[in-house]
């Protein structure tokens, strides 16, 4: 839709004065805010690219960063608004450690919220023992780890070890997430399911919560 792709090319651009006018032509058009995430999903994507091909740098990386939490900031209310009953159950959630990167966990966690989920949140940097410490106060059936960064592949593994150290690990199902991800690393991390967009690991805590009672 066209709309939507001008928001998608207005962010790539990082023309914040462009972004702001066309997310709320689209709000005010009743676009759907999850299309809305999507369009910029798909900016962020060709930023990464452009940063691999040294057309952009780190500082237009944190800028994008920044206009991509202000787009977060207002459609959160909206995706607020389709909040279930909540009581759903718990999901700890966090990005691992030597890995910084917060905005596609922070969408998970929003999404997780709005569908009615309690979620703990640990935030960024995440060391594998703070994780296996609160799969222990929380119970929690599902854990999902966030990484951006190659180098973060080896740490989702370290968390996975943990828990089966701390025995906790047939309590708990592990997803993992992040744009470079992928069934491969899924199965080199030992973790149970590989969540490609924040959709399916929303789904994915569903089914695994709902038919574990
Ligand atoms: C914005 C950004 C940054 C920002 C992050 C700000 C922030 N608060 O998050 C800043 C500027 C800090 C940054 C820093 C760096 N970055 Co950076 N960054 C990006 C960029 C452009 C976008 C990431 C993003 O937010 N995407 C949008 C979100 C919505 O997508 P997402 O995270 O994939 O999340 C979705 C799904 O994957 C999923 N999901 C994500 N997590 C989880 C978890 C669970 C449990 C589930 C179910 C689902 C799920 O749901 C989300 C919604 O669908 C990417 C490019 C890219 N292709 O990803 C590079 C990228 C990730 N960065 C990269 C690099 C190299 C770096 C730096 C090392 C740069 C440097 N030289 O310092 C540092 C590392 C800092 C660190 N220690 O972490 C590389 C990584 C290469 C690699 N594969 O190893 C990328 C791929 C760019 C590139 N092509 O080179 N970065």
């Amino acid at each position: 839709m066209e709309r939507l792709l001008e928001l998608t090319a207005a962010l790539t651009e990082l023309d914040e004065g462009r972004l702001g006018r066309s997310l709320q032509e689209s709000l005010g058009a009743g676009d759907d805010p999850q299309e809305i995430l999507q369009a910029c999903n798909t900016a962020m994507a060709e930023i990464g690219r452009r940063f691999s091909l040294e057309e952009y740098f780190l500082s237009e990386l944190m800028f994008s960063a920044e206009l991509f939490k202000g787009v977060m900031r207002e459609l959160e209310p909206l995706l607020g608004s389709e909040t279930a009953a909540s009581g759903r159950g718990s999901v700890v959630i966090g990005t691992v450690q030597g890995d910084i990167h917060d905005i596609g966990k922070n969408i998970v966690a929003t999404l997780l919220k709005t569908v009615g989920f309690t979620v703990v949140d640990l935030g960024v940097d995440v060391p594998a023992a703070s994780f296996v410490a609160a799969v222990r106060e929380t119970g929690t059936k599902v854990l999902g780890l966030s990484a951006l960064l190659n180098s973060t592949y080896p740490e989702m593994k370290n968390v996975v070890d943990a828990l089966a150290a701390a025995r906790l690990r047939q309590n708990v199902t592990v997803v993992i997430g992040g744009a470079p991800c992928s069934e491969e690393v899924r199965v080199f991390a030992g973790a149970d399911y590989y969540a490609p967009d924040a959709g399916v690991g929303v789904d994915l805590c569903a089914k695994i919560i709902g038919s574990a009672g």
